[in-house]
């Protein structure tokens, strides 16, 4: 492996006035970010998912081991497999798997056990996180692999909105039908999230709840 360093060259510096009204710009584009659970069938390009998981495969990782792999499922026969063995688990846990308090923490958003948006958004991103590498035949151990795939993750959800794709995260538990169905059923990697992406149906809506954001200073403090 190469220890060899180069400048950084691709570094842009803005004034000060002009980070602050990027920020700003980023900030009111990012707060139009929403789950939606109602996707209109329109096809859309796998060009533009191979350049949001592109970024998505920058993000900053351990020893840029990338532990990470996407699976971009646009196949009808496969998007239903995936329905039916979600919707299966998700009847179990609606029915009383997730608990009272989980029930009733969800009731704000509506969800149930039905996803038919796994058949009708033209993708879903099957996101897996992998222990180890291999490097020349021999197996390397990846580091920090939750945190690097999380950070991948939510740069392929920005790539996506920024793209102008709406999206929803989903993690029906346990997710190892998604292995069995994506052709990834081995030790060394797991599923950890499905990422529907496409285009929002003439009629979805998003629950008032989920526009209730924390204000700064319920999030942060400056010491
Ligand atoms: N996976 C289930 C339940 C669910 C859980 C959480 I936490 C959410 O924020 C939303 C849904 C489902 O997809 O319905």
């Amino acid at each position: 492996m190469s220890d060899e360093h180069i400048p950084l060259n691709d570094f842009i510096e803005y004034s000060q006035d002009e980070m602050l009204a990027r920020a700003q710009d980023n900030y009111q584009q990012v707060k139009r970010r929403h789950s939606i659970r109602k996707f209109s069938n329109r096809p859309v390009p796998q060009a533009i998912i191979e350049q949001c998981i592109l970024a998505a495969g920058t993000a900053p990782n351990g020893a840029n081991h990338q532990p990470w792999h996407f699976v971009a499922i646009k196949s009808p026969e496969i998007k239903a497999q995936i329905r039916e063995q979600a919707e299966a688990l998700e009847q179990a846990f609606y029915a009383g798997r997730a608990g009272e308090e989980w029930l009733d923490a969800l009731k704000p958003l509506g969800t149930n056990a039905s996803k038919p948006y796994l058949e009708h958004a033209p993708w879903l991103i099957a996101i897996f996180s992998q222990k180890r590498k291999e490097e020349q035949g021999e197996q390397k151990t990846n580091y920090y692999v939750h945190e690097s795939v999380g950070i991948a993750t939510g740069f392929l959800i920005q790539a996506l909105h920024h793209a102008g794709l709406a999206t929803l995260t989903h993690t029906p538990k346990p997710m190892s039908f998604l292995s069995k169905i994506c052709g990834r059923d081995n030790d060394n990697e797991r599923p950890y999230m499905l990422i529907i992406a496409g285009y929002p149906a003439e009629d979805a809506t998003v629950p008032l709840h989920a526009l209730d954001k924390k204000a700064l200073d319920q999030i942060c403090e400056f010491i």
